[in-house]
């Protein structure tokens, strides 16, 4: 029998991106904490933590000065220097004033939640925070929304296993049915998502089965536990619910969002929730998508669906987050003229206006689903009157699940600073941050498990962290927060060569997910993994299937069509200009090329090579990249944790194997199907 309640088992786990070490520079000087409440007292006790180990001290409450660092509520009277900083205007939700003055550093803020943050950019900061002076600088998130979907299971699914799409082992929060009982890796979760500035997670699997349904109902004291040990960080909990839960849980005959007595389930059902978690966020809900239940069984559309479930969290402030990923997974591969890109937009665009204020739509960055390379949904510019959420895939699913190396933020930060109505348009960072800063936000679904490392790779660890500073600051360049991670994960060891350590890990990981797109699917093609688990290559896997992935490749050219002229009008889904550029093979961008077009394979990209042998070149070039990282890790040895190094050297040597594999099946597929030879005459099997 498994485990229940609340039992602390403490598993082998690394410490990720707050090592006691990150605590080093607080932890050794006098702090004043002013504030009441739940999060103050967090903040209290992290510096109380860093004190006992560092000698320094901490008070809560005005006394006996002098300190060299104050975090307090401007609700509270404001001692010295704190009280000339005092800003005149509101500092707002969650955000934070940081400055230096006569030896002394203050941070301030409006809310709890605030200080909390402000007191991890101290932390950031290091022995800098200590140092001269500094002018007050004001920090608020541009994203009111970051949140974490987990995908984890809370029976053992028998295809999926505990956590769908997981790559770092079992679920943090269920085992076999049951909670996992070991809260306290469940908290040190919370602290390491408030480190990065993640506010909000749902605990359960999109695809809502057996027990993950009842968390709604007979088991919501799980969800209670987990919120209870959640709070103290600032982070809300949600839930993903069944659609059809009024039959399946309350044995009501249908689940009609028209339905009279269907709402008062709802409303009587979300009441208990508040009633035991008064501070729950809400419903996630995947409908009518890959055999989901949804509101279409009825003949109703998915605005009267998401709005039976905002009404009856309206009364509590919850939100309901509502996805956009609804297409036919059981479509005619032999009817050229469906396109699974197309389904997010034809579904949802017309019902722009319908939503409830406390919908969330949350809309898969790219029409497809999550591949390395998509252009941005055009769902995101087709609704100004509905609240959107983009949604991210930290979990690297498509991208060398947690085995390669790929540092995915350079892709989120064009996804993010892309500008559907063209450069001088909004961009889809403010789209999602929403006009009056209350916008749907950023939601991904997260890469952690109960691994050691928190996400099977180590160094996967950093597109976790990544996440959460670009939810809070999208414009952030991906480098510099990459540089934090490093900072904050590692500590010198016997050689203390820090410039070396961060020089290796940037070699490695800067340009990794370029490295992953090259040795994979090309131009934006897509797909051409092995159908179910996804991973690794098959380059015909999905093609003659009913789930609407295809490249069309056959001797004469590779792509898909999807332009107004002579395709399926996706392109016609983009506002101008991008609708033109996409529409024009001349015009449209190379990375994307397949995506859009059906081109010969002797079609001159703008980089001045054919298609094909763009092919053959950047195959090989991916796998000397990944083999180029697997050389730098190697020589850098001394500078890591034995364990740690070795690890991930292991992973680096699948990595170039995997690599290799996909390099010689996509290079032989497209040799055989063009019969053009490499113009390098190198060796194609
Ligand atoms: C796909 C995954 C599948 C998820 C689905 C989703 O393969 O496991 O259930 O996305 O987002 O990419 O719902």
């Amino acid at each position: 029998m498994p485990r229940r309640g609340l039992v602390t088992t403490p598993d082998p786990v690394h410490p990720a991106w707050l090592p006691p070490e990150a605590f080093r520079a607080i932890g050794s000087r006098r702090t004043l904490v002013l504030g009441d409440g739940l999060l103050a007292g967090t903040v209290h006790d992290e510096v109380a933590d860093a004190c006992a180990r560092y000698g320094g001290r901490v008070r809560r409450g005005a006394e006996d000065g002098p300190y060299d660092l104050v975090l307090a509520l401007t609700t509270e009277p404001l001692p010295g220097v704190a009280g000339e900083v005092r800003p005149d205007s509101a500092i707002g939700a969650e955000g934070y004033l940081l400055a230096r003055r006569d030896g002394v550093t203050v941070v301030l803020a409006d809310d709890p939640a605030g200080l909390l943050y402000g007191l991890f950019h101290v932390v950031r900061l290091g022995e800098r925070a200590f140092a001269g002076e500094l002018q007050a600088e004001r920090h608020r998130p541009a994203m009111r929304r970051r949140m974490l979907d987990h995908w984890d299971n809370v029976d053992v699914h028998p295809v999926m296993g505990q956590v769908e799409r997981g790559y770092a082992g079992g679920s943090i929060f269920w085992r076999d049915g049951a909670p996992r009982g070991d809260l306290a890796r469940v908290r040190a979760y919370g602290r390491l998502l408030a480190a990065c500035g993640v506010n909000a997670i749902s605990v359960n699997n999109v695809n809502v089965r057996a027990t993950g349904a009842r968390l709604l109902t007979d088991r919501l004291g799980d969800v209670a536990a987990l919120a209870d040990v959640l709070r103290p960080y600032g982070i809300r909990v949600h839930l993903s619910v069944s659609f059809a839960s009024p039959v399946v849980l309350g044995g009501l005959p249908t689940a009609d969002p028209l339905d009279e007595g269907v709402r008062k389930w709802w409303a009587g059902v979300t009441e208990r929730v508040y009633d035991t978690i008064p501070d729950f966020g809400g419903y996630v809900v995947k409908a009518d998508s890959e055999g989901e239940p949804g509101p279409f069984a009825y003949g109703r559309d998915h605005a009267d669906g998401a709005n039976l479930l905002a009404e009856a969290l309206e009364p509590f402030g919850g939100v309901v987050h509502w996805r956009a990923f609804v297409y036919n997974h059981r479509q005619d591969w032999r009817d050229r003229s469906t396109d699974r890109a197309r389904a997010a937009y034809d579904h949802f665009a017309p019902l722009d206006g319908r939503f409830r204020d406390n919908v969330i739509l949350q809309v898969k960055h790219g029409p497809v689903d999550f591949q390395v390379r998509e252009p941005v949904s055009p769902v995101i510019a087709a609704m100004p009157a509905t609240r959107l959420a983009v949604e991210l895939q930290v979990t690297q699913e498509y991208t060398g699940q947690q085995r390669h190396v790929c540092y995915l933020p350079p892709m989120w930060r064009e996804v993010l600073g892309f500008r559907p109505w063209g450069p001088d348009g909004t961009a889809v960072a403010d789209v999602a941050g929403g006009a009056s800063g209350d916008g749907g936000g950023l939601v991904a679904v997260s890469n952690v498990g109960d691994d050691p490392y928190w996400t099977g790779h180590p160094l996967a660890q950093a597109n976790l962290y990544a996440f959460g500073r670009l939810a809070w600051a999208p414009w952030t360049d991906p480098a510099a927060i990459l540089d934090e991670w490093i900072d904050l994960t590692f500590t010198p060891t016997a050689t203390g060569d820090t410039e070396a350590l961060r020089h290796t890990l940037h070699a490695i990981m800067d340009g990794s997910w370029r490295t992953y797109e090259r040795y994979t699917a090309p131009l934006g093609v897509g797909f051409m993994v092995r159908p179910g688990h996804h991973y690794g290559p098959d380059v015909d896997g999905y093609e003659y299937t009913p789930w609407g992935t295809y490249h069309f490749a056959d001797r004469d050219g590779v792509g898909v069509d999807r332009t107004r002229a002579t395709g399926t009008g996706f392109t016609g889904q983009y506002p101008p200009p991008w609708s033109e550029v996409y529409e024009s093979l001349d015009r449209c961008p190379d990375e994307l090329l397949l995506f859009f077009h059906h081109v010969p394979y002797g079609h001159v990209l703008h980089s001045g090579a054919t298609v094909v042998q763009h092919i053959y070149d950047t195959h090989f070039a991916g796998v000397e990249e990944a083999i180029e990282a697997r050389r730098r890790w190697e020589e850098a040895a001394a500078l890591f944790d034995p364990s740690l190094h070795a690890r991930v050297e292991e992973l680096l040597d699948e990595q170039v194997r995997c690599a290799e594999e996909w390099r010689d099946q996509i290079n032989a597929y497209f040799f055989r199907k063009s019969g053009v030879p490499d113009v390098r005459g190198r060796r194609i099997p």
